[in-house]
């Protein structure tokens, strides 16, 4: 960090401290609670895991290994495909659930700093979240105990630190976490080697081979951190020989900041069958699938015509940098305040590479209807809204004109479990162009978008939006009002709701919201 970005961030944490003191009065303040470290009697586990979070290193780019933080996985009790590696990448383990199964995980923190783990998408008890407050230092261990009562679906894991999930997801402390269940079981889905697992991720790497971040730059930090390259599965433009089959893709972009507009070439269309919270109630044919960090998408690719050896190729299509919003600040940008990525958001680039091989799979034939979860749903107009502006004030990002405070909670933000509300997301434009594309993720339950207004129609991401089926982590494009219907947890406790760029989270674009 130079002088000028240390007198900035100085200048930062003070305005910081201000806005923790001005925020609107009659913030209530929970119990203290404390991480669980001690099985619970009563809790008769199916499953149990030890993951310990710990330095290490592999090999990502050609010669010199790369050190990261990563999570490893020990199975204790429970089905043996519970835990799968994927060989070589830094990634955690991909944990394999079912709906219904009760599970003990057991988290040691080998890090050189505290940490905490939150099970993004699954409905948990707060104890078993991740909200920072629950962090555990450098040699400890906590427990979690839950229920998996989510329906099946691509869900996933990653760090929840104060300030410090940017940092630590970015050296590679994040797993996926798959939940399977009898309705979609019943669909016979392309499974084993035509299940694809591909997790997003973009990352800058010094000459040696070592993995570059913002260091506390400014600019990157209002921006969200960028990488130059992107990899799947800690790997980098991989090439997979495929049957010429029906295959599964599920994606994760697990990115900290970057915005993939995907697609497949040889005019194969994006068949979507699953979001954030599993299966649609009917697939989906689009050209392009916008994934922004956070999102889940679940895939079915028809590879049936074609020739052995085949090349299909996954591709982020270009896009303008200002549909992903840019703050730029006139001399700062690229500037005196530092680097850049040379990849910015909205640059084409190629994810990944699929080859055909001469071997055909098992006859398939894609459902006309995947589930009939969505007849547990129904639009509630007389439900109460919220509104919730997204700004952009004082070189900070705001949630309804608040910051993150570790236990703070407003009067709006106290909510009764299993109750219902509508929340609109207003993305603020501000002149100047000091806006951007919010990716806003909620835990707890899963949630519906009812209604997406304004914006800019020639926004190039709008055309790809998956706004069907359940969402954890719902995009907000510049301009943008999005509407979606919660109905939260009924688990009682201190829960959160942030920006899923993950600059923007620990710069403090997040709250808690209290459920009661
Ligand atoms: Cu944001």
């Amino acid at each position: 960090m130079d002088r000028r970005d240390f007198l900035f961030l100085l200048s930062l944490s003070s305005i910081a401290g201000a806005t923790g003191c001005s925020g609107r009065s009659a913030s209530s303040r929970p119990a203290e609670l404390l991480p669980q470290t001690t099985p619970s009697a009563g809790f008769v586990a199916d499953v149990e895991l030890v993951l310990t979070a710990a330095p290490d290193e592999v090999p990502v780019l050609p010669g010199r290994s790369t050190r990261v933080w990563r999570f490893v996985g020990r199975l204790v009790k429970g089905p043996a495909d519970t835990l799968q590696t994927i060989p070589g990448s830094y990634l955690g383990p991909v944990i394999r659930l079912r709906r219904g199964q009760r599970v003990r995980v057991r988290i040691a923190n080998q890090l050189p700093e505290s940490s905490v783990v939150h099970w993004h998408g699954l409905d948990v008890p707060e104890r078993a979240d991740g909200h920072p407050r629950l962090a555990i230092d450098h040699g400890r261990e906590y427990i979690v105990e839950f229920e998996v009562t989510n329906r099946a679906g691509t869900y996933w894991y990653h760090p929840h630190p104060h300030m410090r999930t940017g940092a630590q997801v970015y050296q590679g402390l994040a797993g996926l976490l798959i939940v399977r269940d009898a309705e979609e079981d019943a669909l016979a889905l392309p499974s084993g080697d035509a299940e694809l697992l591909c997790v997003l991720q973009d990352r800058r790497f010094d000459a040696q081979n070592q993995l570059v971040f913002h260091g506390g730059n400014m600019m990157e930090m209002m921006n969200g951190f960028l990488g130059d390259r992107v990899l799947v599965n800690g790997r980098p433009q991989p090439t997979t020989e495929v049957d010429a089959a029906w295959h599964r893709v599920r994606l994760l972009n697990a990115s900290n900041a970057r915005i993939y507009e995907l697609a497949w070439t040889n005019d194969l269309q994006m068949t979507v069958i699953g979001g954030d919270g599993g299966l649609l109630e009917h697939p989906l044919e689009q050209q392009v699938l916008t994934l922004a960090p956070g999102q889940r998408a679940d895939l079915l690719l028809d590879l049936t015509a074609l020739a052995a050896g085949t090349e299909v190729h996954l591709d982020s299509q270009a896009f303008a940098e200002a549909d992903a919003g840019v703050v730029g600040m006139g001399g700062m940008r690229g500037g005196g305040m530092g680097d850049r990525s040379s990849l910015p958001n909205g640059a084409p680039l190629r994810v990944m590479t699929l080859r055909t091989r001469a071997r055909r799979g098992p006859a398939f034939r894609l459902p006309e209807r995947l589930s009939s979860f969505d007849e547990t749903w129904s639009p509630r107009a007389d439900a109460k809204i919220r509104s919730v502006p997204l700004s952009f004030q004082r070189m900070m990002w705001f949630l309804d004109g608040r910051t993150f405070a570790m236990d703070d909670v407003a009067p709006e933000e106290t909510v009764a479990g299993g109750s219902t509300q509508l929340w609109e997301f207003v993305n603020l434009t501000r002149p100047m162009g000091m806006q951007a594309a919010h990716p806003i993720h909620m835990h707890g339950r899963q949630f519906r978008v009812v209604a997406r207004t304004g914006g800019s129609a020639t926004n190039a991401l709008r055309a790809g939006i998956v706004d069907a089926g359940w969402r954890d982590t719902v995009l907000v494009l510049p301009g943008e009002t999005v509407r979606v219907q919660v109905t939260f947890t009924r688990h009682p406790g201190l829960y959160l709701y942030h920006c899923h760029i993950l600059e923007h989270e620990d710069m403090g674009m997040m709250r808690n919201f209290q459920v009661t």
